[in-house]
């Protein structure tokens, strides 16, 4: 009798999930063909950015590649690089004086999360953040957020800002979650950017990245990108179909990689030195409505005065 009712539940449940599942696909693709990104396709139409040489090279290659590097001293004043730099040196020493109390047992106040315990967050979810943090505005700067929206070809929304401390793994550690090929989840129409506030080498965990992998691209069809799809193939059998395509970032400190991953990359499997780096995702209104939800709240002190694009990828 237990043994029948737990096979009920059981079966209740995936029926449950299944429905579940089919209704946030369901409100994915609705919100992407008809509601919520029809609006921002107008948004952006209506209002193209004038993209300058330095842009539009980084566009060029993200159309054509999937990803694009660039200093990011060539895309902003040279000022907000130092400032970010700075920033980006407070958060190490702060979260190597809080490791080094975690590993003589004492108490920290360490961000991570479940799954991706590897990595030291500065936000990880539910911050407020307003335009006095340098992150934010960085996410939000119209430098960036033109050649986003012009990728996407719609007004996109800032969906995640973070800085992330990655830890040398230990000897016998192997490469787990986000360490491993996979597609992101979170949308079809995706942009992400990491922005190295270390300089990377190969035991710093570079990001890697398979170009032509996004959908619309030639590998496109390699286990497919779909909404809620399974996003972590064999392992093995992708190295064996990409063939050796896939590109290692090892860069210096201040370069800023932009690429879409929805397409397959890996990082962060720091054997020797740790990572230090921001990274920004910008997507869909479709994905906040269905696949993802943002991991900060923005505080519009005096937002009054927001360019359009901006106030919308804000909120
Ligand atoms: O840490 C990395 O280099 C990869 C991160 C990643 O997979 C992601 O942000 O989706």
């Amino acid at each position: 009798m237990h043994r029948t009712r737990t096979r009920f539940a059981a079966r209740v449940h995936r029926v449950a999930s299944g429905i579940e599942r089919r209704g946030v696909i369901a409100t994915y693709e609705l919100n992407d063909r008809l509601l919520a990104n029809r609006g921002s396709r107008r948004r952006f139409a209506r209002d193209r950015p004038a993209l300058d040489s330095v842009q539009q090279r980084v566009l060029d290659e993200l159309r054509r590649e999937g990803y694009a590097t660039v200093p990011l001293s060539e895309l902003v004043e040279p000022e907000m690089w130092k400032d970010l730099d700075a920033a980006g040196e407070r958060f190490r020493t702060e979260t190597e004086s809080e490791l080094a109390q975690e590993r003589e047992g004492g108490e920290s106040s360490l961000r991570r999360r479940p799954g991706k315990e590897f990595v030291v967050r500065k936000y990880a979810y539910g911050v407020e953040l307003g335009l006095d943090d340098p992150w934010l505005r960085l996410g939000s700067n119209p430098r960036l957020l033109d050649l986003a929206n012009a990728y996407l070809e719609m007004w996109s929304k800032l969906e995640y800002v973070d800085v992330w401390y990655t830890p040398p793994a230990g000897g016998e550690d192997e490469r787990r979650s986000s360490q491993r090929w996979h597609r992101d989840f979170n949308d079809r129409h995706l942009l992400k950017a990491f922005l190295y506030l270390v300089d990377v080498d190969e035991e710093t965990g570079p990001f890697e990245y398979v170009p032509r992998s996004a959908p619309g691209g030639e590998l496109d069809a390699l286990w497919p990108w779909r909404p809620l799809g399974d996003n972590y193939p064999p392992q093995d059998e992708l190295a064996e179909r990409v063939d050796g395509r896939a590109v290692t970032f090892t860069a210096p400190k201040g370069t800023l990689i932009f690429c879409n991953t929805s397409g397959f990359h890996r990082g962060g499997f720091a054997t020797g030195k740790p990572r230090i780096l921001a990274t920004f995702t910008w997507d869909s209104p479709a994905s906040l409505k269905a696949l993802s939800e943002r991991n900060f709240a923005f505080r519009a002190d005096n937002g009054s005065g927001l360019p359009g694009r901006v106030r919308y990828a804000l909120t």
